[in-house]
């Protein structure tokens, strides 16, 4: 496979003006005739060569083209694999072309298919040329007329980007639907659905005084599960004129969910097509989880309209420019829509979290690339945690050193400057450099550098000057293709606390900063002096996380003790408590590893006691500070990795933790209770989360009565939180010895469970997901599952949360000692790959860091990536992945 490069870019020889597409849909064979207005790009050299029109095909059967009225032949063209070439130097042109493509048997879900009987499209990043030729890049601009044309008993419904101009019955029990998007997009945003569905729908005033007709569509039988949708995206709109100044662009704007789908949600103009993971919710089907879930995605997709659609990427090498600043913008709304103090730092935790589980990891693991990659073989392996979660805190940090005022005028000026254009990711920094008066040349190397930089800290307090020194020093790790890195323009956010454990006032250089200072750490090796320091404080770094920066420090117990008590920056007070966790996690670990008996210290636990039971402070806070570093997380600060000794140290945390907490546990639980209707307000969540991580560690060293408690939850569950943590509960104390029957409990509430969802694809999803997660679930249990009539391969949703879940989500089972988690991960992606290439390299990507494993682990997952590595026939998308693992 051929490897794309980002200093290769050339722009477009043609530009398009209007497209103009025809669709005879037919599952079977469907009739493409596309009609482009092109104009020559004379901006755009042609190195000397003769000019010719590029387009892009795949799974195409091409019927005719025709240029300016004349049909070609072969030989007025010609092909090379999916590229198109036609040698042309007019200055305008009208291009014919006519095409046949099967969606029925289109797998990929990629470009045009059928899923449930019904037509979707997926065209980000390069589907499009599945549909029909084009010169399928984010560049090309074009308006969009869209005529539809099915059989209107079984496609009642067509829909496409815009407004609809026109509607009508065509002779055969066939009808039609014309479409007109008046704003200029690239071929990515392309959408079309032709389906049996139902509508919610409401018209919406505006903040101009105009009303959007806003509708959700689902398939018959939902209806009951589209409410949190409608207002999520109510809430959107209103949420970007309000913060933002952005309006809605269109006179509708329509939500489709579907069944198969390869991702979260795609951002089409006008037309959104959803996984219906990210819109149906209701309190029977859903958890919390799922609505903030479906809150975020929403206003994710509807957030694009502004950062990727009217203005979007020049190539796939910018990809962060939107998905970084709209990863950004949805955070920020999800924390506005809590509001509290609180409620926003707990979102902020919940991204930290997510940056250690999953970006840091991918940042020092064979596909690190930097926010804005260099090279790719196949770009949908790059929408990634560094392009997406990565690049947000790259936006993020903007905000911290602009503040929040100049970062509004650097957004206002990058859409002033550049609406209705397809820009990078310099352009947009140039807008906060410009509009903030400041140079950002430095910065730039958050984009070029891969790899998650080190901030060692060191500090000096002079009692007789009453100087307080904090030295940082910054490294990164060399990463794949980047040996050496320069320094960062890192902000670093500092308090420090007195003995009392309240924040001493901040003076550097003479200047009052009040009691957090933004440090802007530039150098190598750089040092700041605060003055007037009366005692020796103890400091608060990193506050609000504000940089993707690994800090070390080297803190002492009774210093991050005081910080969990008392520091006033939620998130580092958060922080702390994972310091005092990390600390024993590891050393337990290596006494497990040893085959030492495990000992859990009484400063931890009454740390973790008085949070517990701290009522000034919000239930969402204490679930989080109560909450371990997952097994991922404690992986990742080990050389050589055990995943079974991880396993142990922190099983028993947990129930060293349940049994000497119990009666606490036991009354937070019954204080936790949300009683009257269920309501997924941040609230209620953060109650729910506090009961069910209660009752997680209740059954973590599980009596009779923890058991007991569990199954009476389970059975008298008003809803779907509360039921799943219980069953979690049940399924993850299957193997207690303590308890009689421990096993039976799990056995009878799983099928229970499934006995009374089966009708409910998503919950069947989580019952799969449930035993793929369990400890106790090995290879042998997993492939029983997939004998399960509800399992299928060909379903994203249901693949993902069964094979998925074990390889990436249960490190017990999938490493056993035996290698046989590694033979069903290599089984599993290479039986997906033939039907699904982007599933499959997701799925691929559970090997990533396989090098940090035992040498009798490595040498088992060795083998099964050459097993993989070793086919012939591999898509693109796992050839690059397994061949980066193996480099
Ligand atoms: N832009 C899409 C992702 C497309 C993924 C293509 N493999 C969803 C989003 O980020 O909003
Ligand atoms: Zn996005």
């Amino acid at each position: 496979p051929q490897t794309i490069y980002r200093k290769d870019y050339t722009a477009p020889s043609y530009l398009v003006d209007a497209v103009e597409l025809g669709f005879d849909l037919d599952p079977a064979r469907t009739v493409v005739a596309n009609r482009l207005t092109l104009r020559r790009n004379d901006a755009a050299g042609t190195g000397g060569a003769r000019r010719e029109i590029e387009l892009y095909g795949e799974e195409l059967q091409l019927v005719a083209i025709r240029l300016n009225g004349k049909a070609l032949g072969a030989r007025d063209y010609a092909i090379d694999g999916a590229l198109l070439r036609i040698p042309c130097d007019a200055q305008d042109v009208v291009l014919e072309i006519e095409t046949i493509c099967v969606p029925e048997t289109n797998t990929t879900l990629s470009g045009l298919y059928v899923s449930n009987g019904n037509f979707y499209t997926q065209c980000e990043a390069e589907g499009f040329r599945r549909i029909t030729y084009f010169p399928d890049r984010p560049d090309v601009m074009a308006t969009y007329t869209v005529m539809l044309r099915a059989d209107k008993r079984q496609f009642p419904v067509l829909l496409s980007n815009g407004n609809l101009i026109e509607e009508g019955d065509l002779p055969d029990g066939r009808h039609y639907a014309l479409w007109e998007d008046p704003f200029k997009k690239p071929s990515y945003l392309f959408a079309l659905v032709a389906a049996s569905l139902v509508c919610q729908e409401e018209t919406f005033p505006l903040q101009d005084g105009r009303r959007a007709l806003l509708q959700v569509w689902v398939e018959e039988g939902n209806l009951d599960k589209t409410d949190y949708a409608m207002q999520s995206l109510k809430r959107s709109i209103r949420w970007d004129e309000e913060r933002w100044n952005l309006e809605l662009d269109l006179d509708r704007f329509m939500i489709v969910a579907v069944g198969d789908f390869n991702m979260g949600a795609m951002e089409n103009k006008g037309l959104n097509i959803f996984n219906t993971k990210y819109v149906l919710a209701n309190p029977r089907v859903a958890t919390d989880v799922d609505f903030q879930g479906i809150e975020a995605v929403v206003g994710h997709e509807y957030f694009h309209n502004w950062t990727g659609n009217r203005v979007t990427c020049r190539d796939w090498f910018q990809l962060s420019l939107k998905e970084g600043l709209t990863v950004f913008r949805d955070q920020e709304f999800s924390a506005d829509m809590i509001g509290t103090a609180s409620g926003r730092a707990v979102t902020r935790i919940d991204q930290v979290r997510t940056l250690r589980q999953a970006q840091f990891p991918e940042d020092a693991g064979p596909m690190a690339h930097p926010v804005r990659p260099d090279s790719f073989v196949e770009i949908n392996n790059f929408y990634t945690v560094t392009v997406y979660e990565k690049g947000a805190e790259v936006v993020r940090m903007y905000q911290t050193l602009l503040g929040r005022d100049g970062f509004r005028k650097g957004m206002d000026l990058y859409f002033a400057r550049h609406d209705e254009q397809a820009v990078t990711c310099d352009d947009f920094r140039a807008a906060m450099a410009d509009a903030g008066g400041r140079d950002l040349s430095q910065f730039e190397r958050w984009y070029s550098q891969a790899g998650t930089p080190v901030v060692q800290a060191e500090t000096h307090y002079d009692a007789e000057r009453q100087t307080y020194t904090l030295r940082l020093v910054q490294s990164c790790p060399a990463t794949p293709g980047q040996a050496g890195k320069l320094p960062f323009h890192i902000p670093v956010a500092v308090g420090l606390l007195g003995a009392d454990g309240r924040d001493l006032p901040l003076t550097l250089d003479g200047v009052d900063l009040g009691t957090t200072a933004v440090l802007e750490l530039v150098e190598a090796d750089q040092s700041f002096v605060f003055g007037g320091v009366r005692e020796q404080p103890t400091p608060s770094i990193l506050r609000d996380f504000s940089a993707p920066v690994i800090l070390k420090y080297g803190y002492s117990d009774a210093e991050l003790v005081l910080l969990f008590s008392h520091d006033s920056d939620p998130v580092n007070r958060w922080e702390a408590g994972q310091r005092l966790a990390m600390g024993r996690l590891l050393k337990l670990a290596e006494d497990a590893a040893a085959g030492r008996s495990l000992d859990l210290d009484d400063v931890f636990v009454d740390a973790m006691r008085k949070m517990l039971v701290d009522a000034s402070l919000d239930p969402a806070f204490r679930e989080q500070a109560l909450l371990l570093p997952s097994e991922t997380m404690i992986a990742d600060q080990m050389d050589v990795v055990d995943p079974m000794a991880i396993h142990m140290a922190r099983q028993f945390v947990r129930a060293d933790i349940g049994a000497r907490l119990r009666s606490e546990l036991r009354a937070q639980y019954d204080a936790s209770q949300t009683p009257g209707e269920y309501s997924p307000d941040a609230e209620s969540i953060g109650r729910r989360a506090l009961k069910n991580l209660c009752l997680a560690y209740l059954c973590a060293a599980p009596d009779e009565a923890a058991i007991a408690l569990a199954r009476r939850q389970f059975d008298e569950a008003g809803n779907m939180t509360d039921r799943v943590a219980a069953l979690g509960a049940l399924v993850h104390a299957r193997a207690s010895s303590a308890v009689a029957d421990a096993a039976a409990h799990a056995d009878d509430a799983l099928r229970r469970f499934y006995d009374e969802f089966q009708g409910e694809a998503l919950v069947v999803d989580k019952w799969f997901a449930m035993q793929a997660s369990a400890p106790t679930t090995d290879v042998a249990a997993v492939r029983a599952l997939m004998t399960h009539p509800a399992f299928t391969l060909r379903n994203p949703n249901r693949a993902r949360s069964l094979v998925s879940t074990f390889c990436g989500a249960n490190p017990v089972g999938f490493h056993a000692p035996d290698g046989s988690g590694y033979a069903f991960w290599a089984e599993s992606v290479i039986a997906l790959d033939a039907l699904n290439p982007q599933v499959a390299s997701r799925l691929a990507r559970a090997m990533d860091r396989w090098r940090r494993y035992a040498p009798a682990l490595q040498k088992h997952m060795k083998k099964a990536l050459q097993q993989v590595a070793g086919r012939a026939t591999l898509s693109n998308d796992v050839r690059e992945v397994v061949g980066k693992a193996l480099a």
